[in-house]
């Protein structure tokens, strides 16, 4: 009998934690798992501790779970993103109908997404890729949910996912807590929204995963300077982050933060913190969206920074080595705690502005470079609640996009102008500080050139152009002429270097 609201294949942890938050909000859901003993595990732990685990249905074979949902299927994939995905979309056409619906909520590559789209929709069905964040306890009590595909596949999915997805409120914006097991939080606005076409709500979860690399960057910087400079316990460094927690940069990974830095080692001795080892591992959607930025030509200087970060962080050994024969400045500690917090304070949250400017830039170029038509204002707005960069932050992005849809770059809104110019000393100072006391910040100091960069009417530029006109006959264009018409001098030969042989 086909009684199942929707249909879910992939029990890891993604999977499991979002069909019981899916049978939370009163959903029959149909599961399947590659391997049915996870299938059979999962069930018999829903039977032993779930409220909702009767409208939680095991299958071991696909033909049964197809079978099980109603028409058109809604059927969710959560597996490993890239071959994983295409096997189970293969092992499952087979059984599908016209006008099933296929939603792949992992972490595929945009790319993929598209051509999937393409391929099932050649085929009468309907595919919609849907970023989800959150992690574990996103998927189980409300994740940030952002799907792209066709409006009629996704008027159909909607409910579902406006049900399951994190709630913030409606005035303040601020997400709603409280969910627990067979209790869903009610009321409160959804953190989803139709993202557009095809592969964009991918490519708009990768660009939220590149921002969350940034995110975690900054805040570790700030980190380092505040224990480099003051020689403070990570605790007291974690009261500064309860503090900042308080205003401007409330949000998720501040808060943590200062619950990480709070707390002591299970060994006893000190902080747990100051046991973990400097090197920090990553799964790709950081690389993807600096990659991304190179391809189409946006300056995500300090989103690239956090990537490569992570990568040098990789280099322990090659770092250990290095710093017995590399010299520099020791770090100075002793600073006034009273001036240096504040100015770290403004240099975090400047910084924080241009990369979500960055991020922001690139969904832009994005749009052009793949025909979707984005709404910035209300991608802010899902990034509310139920993800890793939810941030009290997000609303006022929401609102410069509001005020002025057709914005050109974040860092223009008044707002957040006025905040660049009332932080910018306390930054500038932090940079330098950074640098004389030879404390590596890699994503403040490319954020400052940023925003050096982008206020600047002229840069070096008109030399590299001639350089390259030089020795490749590049052309340039001159400033006393209409943009658009080339010039190209034949360089004096004698003053050109000598060509190797
Ligand atoms: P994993 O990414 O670890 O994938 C495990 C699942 O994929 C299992 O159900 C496994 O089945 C299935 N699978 C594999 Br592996 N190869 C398969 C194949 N060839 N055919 C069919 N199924 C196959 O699980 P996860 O961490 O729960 O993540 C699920 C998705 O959600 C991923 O795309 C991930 O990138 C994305 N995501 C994860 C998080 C997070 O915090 N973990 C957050 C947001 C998004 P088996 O049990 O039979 O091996």
């Amino acid at each position: 009998m086909s009684n199942a609201d929707i249909g879910l294949i992939g029990l890891a942890v993604m999977g499991q934690n979002l069909a019981l938050n899916i049978a939370d909000h009163g959903y029959t859901i149909a599961v399947y798992n590659r391997h049915h003993e996870k299938t059979d595990d999962f069930i018999a732990l829903c039977r032993q501790r779930e409220p909702s685990h009767e409208r939680v249905q095991g299958h071991a074979d696909l033909a049964g779970f197809v079978r099980a949902i109603k028409r058109p299927r809604k059927i969710v994939l959560l597996v490993k993103a890239g071959q994983p995905t295409d096997i189970t979309i293969n092992n499952l056409v087979p059984y599908l109908e016209a006008g099933d619906i296929v939603i792949d909520g992992g972490n595929a590559h945009w790319l993929d997404t598209i051509r999937r789209e393409k391929e099932l929709t050649a085929k009468g069905f309907h595919f919609i890729g849907s970023g989800v964040s959150g992690g574990e306890t996103g998927a189980r009590f409300g994740p940030s949910l952002m799907p792209g595909g066709s409006r009629e596949a996704w008027a159909s999915l909607e409910p579902i996912w406006r049900d399951i997805a994190a709630k913030v409120d409606a005035d303040t914006g601020v997400p709603l807590p409280g969910a627990e097991p067979g209790k869903p939080v009610s009321g409160g606005v959804p953190c989803t929204a139709y993202v557009g076409a095809d592969g964009s709500g991918h490519y708009v979860k990768m660009v939220h995963n590149g921002i969350e690399y940034i995110d975690m960057q900054l805040i570790c910087e700030a980190y380092w300077l505040l224990k480099q400079l003051l020689d403070w316990d990570a605790d007291a460094i974690g009261e500064v982050f309860r503090e900042w927690n308080t205003g401007e940069l409330s949000s998720y990974l501040i808060e943590i933060t200062g619950d990480i830095l709070g707390q002591r080692d299970p060994s006893g001795q000190g902080f747990l913190v100051d046991h973990v080892l400097d090197t920090a591992g990553q799964k790709g959607t950081g690389l993807w969206t600096a990659s991304s930025a190179l391809e189409q030509g946006v300056p995500a200087n300090a989103i690239a920074e956090a990537v490569f970060a992570r990568s040098l962080s990789a280099l322990k050994d090659e770092r250990l080595a290095a710093s017995a024969l590399l010299q520099g400045p020791e770090a100075a500690s002793g600073h006034d705690p009273a001036e240096l917090i504040p100015a770290i304070r403004d240099a975090l949250y400047c910084s924080k502005i241009c990369a979500y400017a960055q991020g922001f830039q690139l969904l832009a170029e994005a749009q052009k470079t793949y025909g979707w038509t984005l709404d910035f204002g209300t991608l802010a707005q899902i990034w509310r609640g139920g993800c890793i960069i939810r941030a009290r932050f997000l609303q006022k992005i929401t609102d410069a996009y509001q005020a002025d849809p057709n914005l050109k770059n974040l860092m223009l809104d008044p707002y957040f102008r006025s905040s660049l110019h009332d932080g910018q000393a306390h930054w500038r100072e932090v940079v330098a500080l950074a640098v004389r006391n030879g404390i590596p910040t890699p994503a403040f100091g490319s954020a400052l050139a940023y925003y050096d960069g982008y206020r600047s009417g002229s840069l070096p530029a008109n030399l590299l152009q001639a350089q390259r006109d030089y020795f490749g006959a590049h052309t340039y264009e001159r400033i006393d002429q209409p943009r658009g018409k080339f010039f190209h001098l034949d360089w004096p030969a004698a003053d050109r270097p000598e060509l190797p042989q």
